[in-house]
Order: C-alpha cells, then sequence, then structure tokens
C-alpha cells in the first residue's frame, strides 16, 4: 500500500510537525491538530497516555543531526506513564515491577516494558525519517552525505520477519552487587526488572545491508540513534551508538518496526529500532537514523569505556566488549510479599538465558539448604524465556527467603556469586528475594 506521506511537499510536513509540537506541549488544543497528525499520533501510542499523566514536552529546536526527523523531544524522559504499580524509576529509565509481570503471559505489555534512555524518548515523524547506510564496508563506500537511503514504507515492502525475543540491560541484577555481595559498582542500580519479552516484527538487517551494497571487506556495522548526544561526567560521548560484528549483524538481526503486533511506541525506537536478539541491551539501538557499515573495526564509548568487563577479575585494560547476556532467574513477587503460613501457595517465576536454551529451574524456599526442581510451563526457544512454579507450604511464620537458579544448554548454572566487575554487568548470581510468612 502506498504511503499517502511519502509523496508529501516539505513545507507541509514541516508544517503539520509545528502542529504536532504545538499540540504535545500544551499550546494546541486536540481538536487544532490534523486528523492525519492525530491518527498518526494514536497509532503509536494510547491515547490516555498522551492525554493524562505524559510528561510535557518541550519544543527544542532539532539539532542539525537530527533535522528532518524529530518532531519534538520530551522534556520529561518518556512518553508512555509510568505508573508507580508497574514501573520503578531510576533517573532517565525505568524497571518493571516483577509483581506487574504476574499474570501477563509470555510476552510483556508493551506498556509495561522497562524503558533505558540515555537522554529522553525523542518523538519522531516517520513521514520525514530516513535510515542512511553509508561507509567503507559498501560498494562505491559512500560517504555519510551520499548514503544509501531507505524510508519507512520502504523497508515495510521488503520481506518481513516477526520473533520473540527478551532485551535486557546489561546491568540487569546490578544492584545486587552491593546488596547480596557488599561490592561497590557503579551505574543504575537495577534489580531485577531491565528486561522484557517482545514480539518484535521487522525486515532483516541482513536484507538492508544487502540492498544497500555490502561487500565483502566490511567488518563492522556500526547503528546510531537519533536520541540526543549523551553527555556525561561533562563529557559529550556523541549519540547513542554501538558496533556489531559483521557476522552477528547478518545472523539474526532485525531492524524492528513492530512490538507486540503495534508500531513502535516512542518510548521503545518508533520508527525503527534494532533488534540484536541475546545480546545485552545496548546493542538494540532504538530511533535508528544511520549506520556506519566499515571494512575496519569501528569504535565507539559504548564497546571501548562502556560495556565491557573492567576490575581486579578481568585482563588488565578491561576484557573483550560484551555481546551474549547471561542466565538469571527472577520471582513473579514484590520485594517483602507476604505469606500466609500453613497453605500452599503456588510460586511463579522466569528463567532466561542468552546462550543455548534453559534447562532446568530449581528453587529453594529455605535459604538455599534444599533445592527442588520447578515446574517448567513454556518450551525453552534460544532468546526466549522459560515461566515456571513450585508449590510452597510454608510452616513457621517470620522472614524468608526464596530463591530461584536456572542452568542453561551450554552448561552455565547460576552461581552463588557473582565475579565482580567495576561497572556492575552481567550478574547472574541466585537473587535471594525476602518475603515474611505470617
Ligand atoms: N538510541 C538509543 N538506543 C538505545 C538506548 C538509548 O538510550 N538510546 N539505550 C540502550 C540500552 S542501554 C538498553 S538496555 C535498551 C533498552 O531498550 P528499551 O528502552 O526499549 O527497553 O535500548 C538500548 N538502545
Ligand atoms: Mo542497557
Amino acid at each position: 500500500m502506498p504511503d499517502p506521506d511519502s509523496a508529501r511537499p516539505q513545507d507541509e510536513i514541516a508544517y503539520d510537525r509545528g502542529r504536532l509540537g504545538q499540540w504535545l506541549d500544551g499550546d494546541a488544543r486536540a481538536d487544532g491538530v490534523s486528523r492525519r497528525g492525530m491518527l498518526a499520533l494514536l497509532a503509536a501510542v494510547p491515547a490516555a497516555g498522551l492525554v493524562a499523566g505524559t510528561p510535557r514536552p518541550a519544543v527544542a529546536a532539532p539539532t542539525a543531526a537530527t533535522a528532518g526527523a524529530v518532531v519534538a523531544p520530551v522534556s520529561g524522559t518518556t512518553v508512555k506513564p509510568l505508573p508507580e504499580e508497574w514501573f520503578r524509576v531510576l533517573g532517565t529509565n525505568a524497571e518493571t515491577r516483577w509483581e506487574a509481570l504476574r499474570g501477563t503471559g509470555y510476552h510483556t505489555p508493551s506498556e509495561r516494558f522497562f524503558v533505558r534512555n540515555h537522554t529522553s524518548t525523542p518523538v519522531i515523524d516517520a513521514a520525514g525519517w530516513r535510515l542512511r547506510l553509508w561507509g567503507s564496508g559498501l560498494r562505491g563506500s559512500p560517504a555519510p552525505e551520499r548514503a544509501v537511503e531507505f524510508s519507512l514504507p520502504e523497508l515495510r515492502r521488503m520481506p518481513a520477519v516477526t520473533r520473540s525475543a527478551f532485551l535486557e540491560c546489561a546491568g540487569n541484577g546490578r544492584s545486587h552487587y552491593a546488596s547480596q555481595q557488599g561490592q561497590e559498582v557503579s551505574g543504575t542500580a537495577w534489580t531485577l526488572g531491565a528486561i522484557g519479552m517482545a514480539r518484535w516484527r521487522g525486515v532483516r538487517l541482513s536484507e538492508v545491508l544487502r540492498r544497500a551494497g555490502l561487500t565483502h571487506r566490511a567488518v563492522d556495522v556500526m547503528p546510531r540513534g537519533l536520541d540526543a548526544e549523551f553527555v556525561s561526567g561533562g563529557e559529550n560521548l556523541g549519540r547513542v551508538r554501538r558496533p556489531l560484528p559483521v557476522a552477528k549483524a547478518l545472523h539474526d538481526v532485525i531492524l524492528a518496526y513492530e512490538m507486540n503486533g503495534e508500531p513502535l511506541p516512542y518510548d521503545h525506537g518508533y520508527p525503527v529500532r534494532v533488534l540484536v536478539p541475546s545480546w545485552i541491551g545496548i546493542s538494540s539501538v532504538k530511533w535508528v537514523g544511520d549506520i556506519e557499515v566499515s571494512a575496519t573495526p569501528l569504535y565507539s564509548p559504548w564497546n571501548t569505556d562502556l560495556y565491557r568487563l573492567f576490575g581486579a577479575a578481568h585482563p588488565e585494560g578491561g576484557g573483550p566488549p560484551l555481546g551474549r547476556q547471561t542466565v538469571k532467574s527472577a520471582f513473579e513477587l514484590a520485594a517483602g510479599a507476604r505469606f500466609r503460613a500453613g497453605r500452599t501457595h503456588l510460586l511463579h517465576g522466569r528463567s532466561w538465558t542468552g546462550a543455548g536454551t534453559i534447562r532446568a529451574v530449581e528453587v529453594s524456599t529455605d535459604g538455599g539448604g534444599s533445592w527442588r526442581a520447578a515446574r517448567q510451563l513454556d518450551v525453552a526457544r534460544p532468546g526466549g524465556w522459560v515461566r515456571w512454579s513450585v508449590p510452597w507450604r510454608p510452616r513457621r511464620t517470620g522472614p524468608a527467603e526464596l530463591l530461584a537458579r536456572a542452568a542453561d544448554s551450554t552448561g552455565r548454572v547460576q552461581p552463588a556469586e557473582s565475579v565482580h566487575n567495576d561497572q556492575g554487568y552481567l550478574f547472574d548470581a541466585v537473587v535471594r528475594h525476602p518475603v515474611t510468612v505470617r
């Protein structure tokens, strides 16, 4: 189906963009917005999310790097609401509460999906958006200004793929280095809620690379986001970007334009994000604007100073850039959940791994003294998680600790203690979940 916006004159797009910005800023009433603008907006975000409880976006002049794409950066950090019962807000980020996953099914509803924003969510006009590929790994080595471009309708006309995959921050579980192991680490103090599972639909990155003229010289591809430049400790690190080896890029990476059967929500990368199954979340660049394809290895702060393992237990100067996620388990329970003694409760949780599939899940309700197998409720799939349950009949009242540990098909088992690294990545130890028996 031809996209009605693709042939629109530039000044009309600019006019709509300004008008939409005014509306988002509260300077224009909803009935002053064009029907088309409204529909585009409603397609991406639930109407209630924009009308009530949404941070007021400030209309800022787009930077040169994002001109022609960003409609209105939000002044809060997300477009969607972050209700207290679903999220714990941590700076510019929000983690999903595990108790909010109870009963949600295999896929995490997009409204409850965690958000990790280096800055804040940009609202991008899909009609003006183009994916631009350039670099020495493409035929003719196009410079950025001679990039090969694809519009959203062009990507949508290519063969589509759909797959379920979890997306998990490399720092998920980080707070437990301090709370369980008494160790200092830097970074966002996530508990275990920096993970979600979604059904992603899009086009294979390999397909787009082929059409852009990929050559055998290519070694790395580096997608870059259209969100604002990231300033950390007074230093401007530029826009979020992280190289991927071409082998992974060609294997299973998706340029996703749908999440759980809907256009990507603004906060999760609208109109298009990279989705790198099984790898740490930073690989899955949101709001992708361009991809450098290079015949020489690429570097950015996100594969040099960040997202590598530093510290006493690691090679001098740091380990290699992180790729695959590790193995973890979590209970679908609030911290401090209460249980009645003398009754049988069904405990629920989920386990997942970045390598192979989940093999076994065991639960301990006596602080790690004894373990029994949990009943697995899903077929284990690569890049998936397995929901499980186990009955528990507490006898004694007072505080208790629930533990869950998983093993994957590569032979990895969650350890009692995670090997420390300065930035607190890849926490994989068994988490001791505190509850109270009454
Ligand atoms: N452009 C851009 N892409 C990004 C980020 C970002 O801040 N900007 N954060 C990354 C990190 S660290 C993670 S964990 C995931 C989070 O994806 P989500 O917010 O959709 O859950 O997006 C990644 N992609
Ligand atoms: Mo992350």
